[in-house]
């Protein structure tokens, strides 16, 4: 089955979904939402496929949650659909890095989408929020919740409760995006880096962003203990014997993603 709200291509090792309802600013509908779970589980089954770039247009990652598909919506709708929480919770699910190549709007459930992602490149004209509250809302989609962790209360509360938007360079500075770049090598940038991890060994590399969200859902004592048993079992892989052997030779290590 195609697509019809995104862009899905193979480049090298990386899958690259593009957002691409343009005349709605990538605003995230049921459709989009689909087709987005759909490809996520088609690279999730590609062993070719090593990481994922998200991307949207120069404008617009996202402006949002479908505002005119949810306007008419009710209570029980929403709740009984359990809307529309369980199709975006997908990308939080996703094994393979997913780097999130933000330009333009993330706003609402595309900042939320955003954050789903394991870390965000910023172009310089990217803006963050959560402005749900100017339309009578509030984030549906982990929005208070990311946000918080990424920037602290105090800049997420201002954001959430008066829909403040924040730029790039704040973004960067408070720790929501992990670097920017200019407009025009945001994507090349992104899938530079999807392939350098791509590259390396896929099962050290989902230890990797395994332990790195650990420390999302526990204590640090526990956190720590739960990396210690994942680095431990590292020992049990071949390319923990490749890696280190191939510094020791120095020499590149072939990797056998076992
Ligand atoms: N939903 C639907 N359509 C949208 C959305 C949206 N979120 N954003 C933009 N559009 C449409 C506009 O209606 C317009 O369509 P048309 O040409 O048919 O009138 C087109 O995109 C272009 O938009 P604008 O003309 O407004 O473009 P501007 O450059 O003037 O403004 C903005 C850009 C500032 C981004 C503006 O479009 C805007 O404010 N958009 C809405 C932003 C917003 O409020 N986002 C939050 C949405 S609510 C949400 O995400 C809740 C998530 C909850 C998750 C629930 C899960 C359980």
């Amino acid at each position: 089955m195609g697509y019809e709200y995104i862009l899905v291509e193979k480049k090298e090792s990386v899958g690259l979904i593009t957002l691409n309802r343009p005349k709605a600013l990538n605003a995230l509908c049921a459709g989009l939402i689909d087709d987005l779970g759909r490809a996520l589980d088609d690279m999730e089954a590609d062993d070719d496929i090593g990481a994922v770039v998200l991307t949207g247009s120069e404008k617009a990652f996202a402006a949002g949650a479908d505002i005119k598909e949810m306007s008419e919506k009710d209570f029980m709708d929403v709740y009984l659909q359990d809307f529309i929480t369980k199709g975006w919770e997908r990308i939080t699910t996703c094994r393979k890095p997913i780097i999130a190549a933000v330009a333009g709007y993330a706003l609402g459930g595309g900042c939320e989408v955003a954050m789903m992602c394991d870390f965000i490149i910023a172009g310089e004209n990217a803006k963050f929020g959560q402005p749900e509250i100017t339309i009578g809302t509030i984030p549906g989609s982990g929005g208070t919740q990311r946000l918080t962790r990424f920037v602290g209360k105090s800049k997420a509360m201002e954001m959430c409760l008066t829909g403040r938007l924040m730029d790039a360079e704040e973004a960067e500075r408070s720790g929501l995006v992990s670097r920017i770049v200019p407009n025009d090598e945001l994507l090349s940038d992104a899938l530079k880096t999807a392939q350098q991890i791509a590259g390396l060994s896929r099962p050290i590399v989902l230890m990797a962003k395994e332990c790195v969200n650990r420390s999302y859902e526990t204590t640090l004592s526990e956190g720590v203990r739960y990396e210690r048993r994942v680095f431990h079992s590292t020992f049990a892989t071949e390319d923990q014997k490749e890696g280190m052997a191939a510094f020791a030779e120095k020499r590149q290590p072939k990797w056998k993603n076992r």
